[in-house]
């Protein structure tokens, strides 16, 4: 990867220019990537690896992880992109109007957005990492304190800017996308048998609001109900568990 020079980067804006994203064929980290890329409408296409696939291509990818998100333009040149929020952040720029009206609105969307992006990776990733042994204390310990604290102070953010399914004025941000596309996995997480739900439209309204404000946008609930969408959330339940 070469530091980008002002041709290279107004490549990269154009419309025309193909985004493929790699990751697993689950939600995982990637849902708020791949729900931006379904706002976004332009042309896209999701690559999904099993693990045998991932592990011979690990060595290729710049930090051993993914997603992974490449740019390819008209022209054929690529671009490659890695760590979940410089992708988040990357495509929300390139949108054009996911990151408020100004600097500050910008700065309290990365701070919602941050917010969100700590509790859900510190999950999955304590999920996965863990020894299976450990994972029912870890659970507990995570909706003990963990979730309800998130839940608390985003509730309230979104009640004081008015519990109209916005973090900041009332424009979607990738702030919104971001707890959108977590709410249904963290919803999984405290609806099972024996456990008292933590967020719902009685108890959670405000969060409730930016789910549903979310639903209202046609591409995005068009992707929902997708085969693509269940195969994913089959995936999850399979994977994680929630
Ligand atoms: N710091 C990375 C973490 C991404 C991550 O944890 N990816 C997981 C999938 S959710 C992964 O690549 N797992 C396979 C591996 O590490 O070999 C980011 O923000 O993108």
């Amino acid at each position: 990867m070469s530091p980008l020079s002002t041709s290279n980067s107004d490549l990269i804006l154009a419309k025309e220019n193909v985004h493929h994203l790699t990751y697993f064929p689950f939600h995982g980290l990637a849902g708020c990537i791949r729900t931006t890329l379904v706002l976004l409408g332009e042309p896209y296409e999701d690559h999904t690896l099993s693990f045998k696939e991932w592990m011979a291509q690990k060595s290729l990818t710049p930090f051993g992880h993914i997603p992974v998100l490449r740019e390819v333009t008209k022209c054929g040149k690529s671009f490659e992109i890695a760590e979940i929020s410089a992708i988040e952040f990357f495509l929300a720029k390139r949108s054009g109007n996911l990151l408020g009206k100004d600097f500050w609105e910008e700065s309290q969307i990365r701070m919602f957005h941050s917010s969100t992006h700590a509790l859900f990776t510190f999950l999955v990733h304590t999920v996965v990492q863990s020894p299976q042994s450990d994972r029912a204390a870890f659970l507990a310990r995570f909706k003990k304190t963990n979730l309800p604290q998130w839940i608390r102070s985003h509730e309230k953010y979104l009640v004081a800017n008015g519990s109209n399914g916005h973090y900041v004025g009332d424009q979607l941000s990738i702030a919104d996308i971001k707890t959108a596309s977590v709410i249904e996995h963290l919803i999984n997480l405290t609806n099972g048998e024996g456990e008292t739900p933590l967020i719902s439209e009685e108890l959670t309204p405000a969060i409730m609001a930016v789910k549903s404000n979310l639903e209202k946008h046609p591409q995005y609930a068009g992707w929902r109900t997708s085969q693509q969408y269940q195969e994913f959330t089959n995936g999850n339940l399979r994977f994680f568990g929630f």
